[in-house]
C-alpha cells in the first residue's frame, strides 16, 4: 500500500454518543444572547437556544436530499466533513443522498452539483483540499441572489444544505437559513466552521477546523528554520504566518516553536503601536542580541499585522472607501489627503501596489498579498543604519508561510474533527435545526468524549461596515489577552529573546503513539 491508501483506511474517532444515529436528539441548553442591532435583521433566526446532543427522543428514520459546499480558502479536513455527514445520512436511511455543489457558493446560484457516491467519496476520504467538489467566495447578499439559492434548493428537493466556511460564508448560512424560512421553504441551513486562521471561535466553538493541521505544518518549517538559524549563525528569518486579521495562528506558532520575537496584531492594536515602533523593537532585538554574539534569530509576524497599526489602519480604511466608491487603482494615491499620503508615500512601491489591490468579495483587504516581511525587512535595515549601534552585517531572509499550510493530509485531530462535524450537520439537517452552525466542546479532552453542539449563528454577529455599508457579519475573534494560551506566551516570550530556547515539533504524526498522533492544537490545552 502506498501513503494514500493507508491513509484512506483510517477510521475517524467521533464523540461516542453520536453512535446513536436512531435515538439522538439536539435539546435547549440555554438561551443565548444576540446583538440588538442583528435582532431585527433576522426576525425567525435570533433568540435560538444553545443545542447539546442528548440520547433518546422517538426513533427518527427518514430519508434526506442534503446538498453541501465548500466556502473560501482550502482548509485541512474538508473532505472529512463530507464523508461524516454521508456516512451519518446513509445510517439514517440508506436511501439518502447528498448533493456536492461545484465550484463554491456560485455553484448553488448556477444549479451545478455533483451526486456524491460511496463510490466518488472513496479516494477523498481523510485527503486535504477541496478538490473534490472546488470551493469559491462568492457573498450571497442580493435579493436575486437568495432567489436563486430557494430555487436550486426547491429543484433539488433538499432537506438541508451544509455551508462549510469560514465567517463571511457562515454569515451567508445565516441570511440563507432567515431568508428560506421567511419564504416558508424548507430547507434547513446549517454551517461547518472552517478556516485555518481560527478567528472563527466562541464561547461555544473552541476552534474551526484546518487551524490544527495548518500550524502543525506551518511548526514543522519554522522549527526547521530555527535550526538552520542555529547552525550558520548568521542570518535573521522573517516569517511571516497566514491567517488574516487574527493572529491565533502566529500565537499556536509561537508556543510550538519558541522563536526570538513574535509579534500579535492584538498587542499592537491594544498599545497603539506604530510602524516605526514594530521597526524598533525589532531592531533592539537584533542590537541586543549582537552583544551576546547572536548575529542570527527567527521572528514571526502575522499577515494581518499592517491593519492593526493605527496610522496603516487609518490608511487601509480610506482606500477601502475609496474602492467601493469605484476609484480606479491609479487614482487612489491622489485622492488620499495629509497624513494617509504622507505614510502611503514612505512605502515602497510593492507594498503601495499591494495595498491597491482589489477587495475580496466580502470587501477584505488581500492581505495574504502584502508583504509585511520583505516591508520590515527593508526598514529594519535602514533604521540599524540610523541607530547606529549595531556593528555585524545584518543579513535577513524573508519568508511566508501559508498556502502549504492549507490542503495537506488533516492531522488525525482535524480528520475526527472534520468528520463529527459534519455527522453533527446531519442530525440537525434531520431535526431542521435552521441557522444554526455544527460545533463540538471539550476539544482538549479525547474524541469519543467530545460534547457535539448547535451554535445559533446570528449570537456570533454584529453590524460592520463592508464596501462602504453597515451589514450584518460574524464578528471575527481576536486572540484574548485572558486566555491560557497568551499567558503561557507573554510567562515566556522575554526569555526565548536571549535563551534560544528552539523547539523542533517535527512533522505531523498521523500514526503511533496518541498523545503525538491525535494532539489538539496547544491553544486548546488546559496548560500550553
Ligand atoms: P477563509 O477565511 O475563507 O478560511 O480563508 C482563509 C485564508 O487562508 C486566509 O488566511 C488568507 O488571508 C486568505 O484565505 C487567502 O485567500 P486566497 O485563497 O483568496 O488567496
Amino acid at each position: 500500500m502506498n501513503f494514500a491508501e493507508y491513509r484512506r483506511a483510517f477510521q475517524p474517532k467521533c464523540p461516542q454518543i453520536l453512535e446513536q444515529v436512531e435515538s439522538l436528539q439536539f435539546v435547549q441548553e440555554k438561551e443565548l444572547s444576540c446583538d440588538p442591532n442583528i435582532e431585527p435583521l433576522f426576525p425567525h433566526t435570533a433568540r435560538q437556544s444553545l443545542l447539546v446532543a442528548k440520547k433518546g427522543g422517538e426513533k427518527l428514520s427518514r430519508v434526506l436530499q442534503i446538498g453541501v459546499v465548500f466556502s473560501g480558502g482550502q482548509a485541512p479536513g474538508g473532505h472529512n466533513v463530507i464523508t461524516g455527514l454521508f456516512d451519518t445520512v446513509k445510517k439514517m436511511h440508506p436511501q439518502s443522498k447528498l448533493h456536492g455543489f461545484l465550484g463554491g457558493p456560485d455553484g448553488i446560484l448556477q444549479s451545478r452539483s455533483l451526486d456524491l457516491t460511496k463510490e466518488v467519496l472513496a479516494s477523498y476520504r481523510n485527503e486535504g483540499g477541496f478538490d473534490l467538489i472546488g470551493s469559491g467566495r462568492t457573498k450571497l447578499e442580493s435579493e436575486e441572489h437568495m432567489k436563486r439559492s430557494l430555487k436550486t434548493c426547491q429543484s433539488l428537493g433538499l432537506d438541508g444544505l451544509v455551508i462549510i466556511g469560514g465567517d463571511d460564508s457562515n454569515t451567508n448560512a445565516a441570511l440563507l437559513a432567515e431568508y428560506f424560512l421567511a419564504n416558508h421553504q424548507a430547507t434547513t441551513v446549517v454551517g461547518v466552521p472552517k478556516t485555518i486562521d481560527g478567528d472563527l471561535q466562541s464561547e461555544n466553538i473552541p476552534i474551526s477546523f484546518g487551524f490544527d493541521t495548518a500550524t502543525k505544518v506551518y511548526g514543522e518549517l519554522i522549527g526547521n528554520i530555527t535550526k538552520d538559524a542555529l547552525s550558520a549563525k548568521k542570518y535573521y528569518h522573517f516569517i511571516r504566518l497566514m491567517g488574516r486579521s487574527a493572529s491565533h495562528v502566529t500565537l499556536e506558532c509561537a508556543l510550538k516553536t519558541h522563536p526570538n520575537l513574535t509579534l500579535l496584531s492584538e498587542e499592537c492594536l491594544a498599545d497603539n503601536t506604530s510602524l516605526l515602533r514594530v521597526v524598533d523593537e525589532i531592531a533592539t532585538l537584533i542590537e541586543r542580541r549582537e552583544t551576546l554574539d547572536r548575529l542570527y534569530g527567527v521572528i514571526l509576524i502575522p499577515e494581518g499585522l499592517l491593519e492593526f497599526l493605527p496610522e496603516m489602519k487609518r490608511l487601509i480604511e480610506t482606500i477601502n472607501e475609496l474602492i467601493s466608491e469605484g476609484t480606479k487603482e491609479e487614482k487612489i494615491p491622489q485622492k488620499l489627503s495629509g497624513e494617509e499620503s504622507k505614510v502611503f508615500s514612505q512605502l515602497p512601491p510593492s507594498i503601495q501596489k499591494q495595498l491597491l489591490l482589489d477587495r475580496d468579495p466580502h470587501g477584505n483587504v488581500q492581505v495574504s498579498q502584502i508583504e509585511t516581511e520583505k516591508l520590515l525587512i527593508a526598514m529594519v535595515k535602514k533604521r540599524l543604519e540610523e541607530r547606529k549601534k549595531f556593528h555585524g552585517t545584518f543579513r535577513a531572509v524573508p519568508h511566508f508561510f501559508g498556502y502549504e499550510g492549507r490542503s495537506g493530509y488533516p492531522s488525525n485531530f482535524d480528520a475526527n474533527y472534520c468528520y463529527s462535524l459534519g455527522s453533527i450537520a446531519a442530525f440537525l439537517v434531520r431535526e431542521k435545526k435552521s441557522g444554526y452552525m455544527a460545533a463540538c466542546g471539550a476539544l482538549h479532552e479525547s474524541p469519543g468524549t467530545w460534547e457535539p453542539k448547535a451554535v445559533p449563528i446570528t449570537s456570533l454577529m454584529q453590524l460592520e461596515k463592508r464596501k462602504g455599508k453597515k451589514v450584518p457579519v460574524i464578528k471575527k475573534s481576536l486572540v484574548s489577552f485572558s486566555s491560557e494560551a497568551y499567558r503561557t506566551f507573554v510567562a515566556r516570550k522575554d526569555a526565548w529573546k536571549w535563551d534560544d530556547d528552539y523547539q523542533m515539533p517535527g512533522p505531523i504524526q498521523l500514526f503511533g503513539p496518541e498523545e503525538l498522533a491525535d494532539a489538539p492544537p496547544l491553544s486548546l490545552r488546559k496548560s500550553s
